[in-house]
């Protein structure tokens, strides 16, 4: 991997020792989340198989009790009961036996990319021909100080359009639509049975909790809409200003800035299912309709179109031989 720091692996085993291992994935996600949808992409597009363990807000402290990180992310935000969170198991036994090799880790979206960049992208220096062709490009590229530059701007959505987003779409589902909208959010199969049924009664009290919680109100979403409104322009001038072709944040191919970009502002702009999104979320034109503008507004700029864009030609299916897992006799 050319990225510039390696990730963060909990437990005895680097990336370096499982390099190529044949490894099992576990993801924990909260399914609809977009911290959880950027690593669910990056799955996806190294077409590495993985069983998604899904919660739902609230109920995730139960799920991630076993898996709670010692101490809460520097950044970002986040409990330590945060997601997403990939567990790497060696598969195979023998191998195992010879050199036993830990599970490995990786609680935060940017290393999970990292890591599987590290280990499934062609690498036409140590691959020969025909590997290198089948394996997907590396999204940090194989140039040093490119990738540092695409970590970079990740840094800077993971920090400036992930948060914003959440408090702004929260802001809107929580307080101003419906109820019926917000509740929504956690049927259409998001998570087991059981945490279903506890989101769909208990509704208003994880509600209040979610609101009281991230700071929820009229300033705060403001607030977090100027920011979006700022980043996107922002973001707009910088793919005005590449060169001609199709339009990417750095250089001329997808990288891991572009799947960090539309994972995290998908949902402002209005992205769901259909279009490959890895939970279901309600649709935009069920809000209302300030919020609808809104939406509009930012989808109709240069960075909107990307996200769109980006969907399109590079989202694709899950990858093949995954699945959703359950616990608690497949309640939750
Ligand atoms: N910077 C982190 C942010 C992850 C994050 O904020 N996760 C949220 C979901 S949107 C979460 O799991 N929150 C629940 C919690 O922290 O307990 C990453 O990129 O993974």
């Amino acid at each position: 991997m050319t990225a510039a720091s390696a990730p963060e692996i909990t437990g005895t085993s680097t990336a370096d020792q499982s390099k190529k291992a044949n490894l099992s994935f576990v993801l924990r996600s909260i399914s609809f989340s977009h911290y959880n949808e950027k690593a669910r992409w990056a799955l996806d597009y190294y077409k590495v198989p993985y069983v998604e363990y899904r919660s739902l807000p609230i109920c995730h402290i139960f799920s991630m009790f076993n898996h709670r990180a010692k101490e809460r992310p520097t950044t970002g935000g986040g409990t330590k009961f945060v997601t997403p969170h990939l567990t790497a198991t060696p598969l195979n036994e023998s191998a195992q036996a010879s050199a036993p090799i830990e599970a490995i880790i990786l609680n935060n979206s940017t290393k999970i990319m990292q890591f599987l960049s590290n280990q499934y992208a062609a690498s036409p220096k140590t691959m020969d021909d025909a590997t290198a062709e089948a394996a997907p490009m590396n999204l940090y590229t194989d140039d040093e100080a490119t990738a540092t530059k695409i970590l970079s701007l990740e840094e800077r959505f993971d920090k400036m359009i992930g948060p914003h987003i959440r408090r702004y779409l929260y802001y809107e589902l929580l307080l101003k639509s419906p109820s019926s909208v917000g509740r929504s959010m956690g049927q259409h199969e998001n998570a087991g049975p059981l945490q279903v049924l506890i989101w769909t009664l208990f509704f208003p009290l994880i509600r209040w909790i979610l609101v009281n919680f991230l700071h929820i109100n009229d300033v705060s979403a403001m607030r977090s809409k100027d920011i979006l409104k700022r980043e996107f322009e922002q973001i707009s001038r910088v793919l005005e200003s590449g060169p001609p072709g199709p339009a990417y944040l750095i250089g001329n191919q997808f990288t891991a800035a572009d799947l960090t970009l539309a994972s995290l502002g998908g949902l402002v702009v209005g992205v769901n299912e259909e279009d490959g999104y890895g939970a279901w979320i309600p649709k935009k034109d069920n809000l209302r309709p300030e919020a609808v503008a809104f939406c509009n507004e930012l989808k109709a700029t240069t960075a909107g179109q990307h996200i769109v864009e980006c969907y399109k030609l590079h989202r694709g299916s899950k990858a093949p031989g995954s699945r959703y897992g359950f616990s608690l006799f497949s309640l939750w």
